[in-house]
């Protein structure tokens, strides 16, 4: 910074500071303390022209930003192989539906360390007696599409819910219901808690329920083909223990399958 810009934005900052006192006679104490701290400011800015340039226009959380964007890398995951080929053209009419995706989906970027953190982890489940496989199956790392690797549950609205054992920050969670052949699952509601009975900070990261017949709120998402792939919703940092996952039937029938859950995640420290 040139020491004339340093001498005016100083001179800017002192007037300022004098106009901020003046009003502080009239507010009284509460106000008092913002004087120092523009004085501090001007003296900082003048002493170290440069430091205050570059940290003046950030903030430390834009810092940490920053930092945190530097160190990402791409998650780990592997695919299962692909069950059918093709894009499915039975899409149901009126629907809200996501386009079907060309190439394969993008890398999803999280903070380097970031892995999946729900294999084997203890999976329950609004249907506590699968029709077919067991819950168990939801975490085994198996995301196949054969037999005997998927859990089916009840009809209508179902939930899985998979324990972290421990509170974690998260990054994604990526979802396989069916994908032996191509089908849409309704009223998919993703949610985290910290308790397992979710009442304690019940956060919403994804919601395709667009009337609410779930009870769980509106949604704005839209309904998705399954695929090998996988359905990879971000969550963006959150802290919880518990994941849970609703749905309610498929355009096949009015069961609802799992073959696999993965969160991507950091113990919380
Ligand atoms: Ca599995
Ligand atoms: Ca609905």
């Amino acid at each position: 910074m040139d020491s004339r810009i340093g001498a005016f934005w100083l001179n800017r900052l002192l007037t300022g500071a004098a106009r901020i006192k003046g009003a502080a006679r009239v507010v009284g104490a509460a106000a008092a303390g913002v004087v120092p701290a523009a004085l501090t400011l001007a003296v900082l800015l003048a002493a170290h022209p440069a430091h205050g340039q570059q940290s003046g226009s950030t903030t430390p959380a834009g810092d940490a930003a920053r930092d945190g964007r530097a160190e990402q890398s791409p998650i780990e995951l592997k695919l299962p192989r692909p069950a059918f080929k093709g894009t499915p053209k039975n899409a149901p009419a009126g629907s809200n539906l996501e386009a079907p995706r060309k190439g394969p989906r993008p890398p999803f970027m999280a903070p380097k360390g970031v892995r999946c953190i729900s294999g084997g982890k203890p999976v329950t489940s609004s249907d506590s007696e699968p029709i077919v496989g067991s819950l168990s199956l939801v975490t085994d790392g198996d995301k196949e599409a054969n037999s005997g690797s998927y859990v089916e549950l009840g009809p209508r609205l179902q939930w899985v819910q998979i324990d972290l054992k421990e509170p974690h920050v998260l990054h994604a969670v990526v979802l396989w219901h069916y994908h032996a052949s191509a089908r849409i699952y309704h009223d998919v509601v993703v949610q985290v808690a910290d308790d397992a009975d979710f009442v304690t900070n019940v956060r919403t990261v994804f919601n395709n329920d667009h009337d609410n017949s779930s009870g769980l709120g509106l949604g704005a998402d839209k309904e998705f083909w399954e695929t090998y792939e996988g359905k990879l919703i971000a969550v963006n940092g959150l802290a919880a223990r518990y994941v849970r996952l609703y749905s309610n039937g498929s355009t096949a029938d009015d069961m609802n399958h799992y073959t696999e859950v993965e969160v991507f995640g950091l113990p919380a420290k």
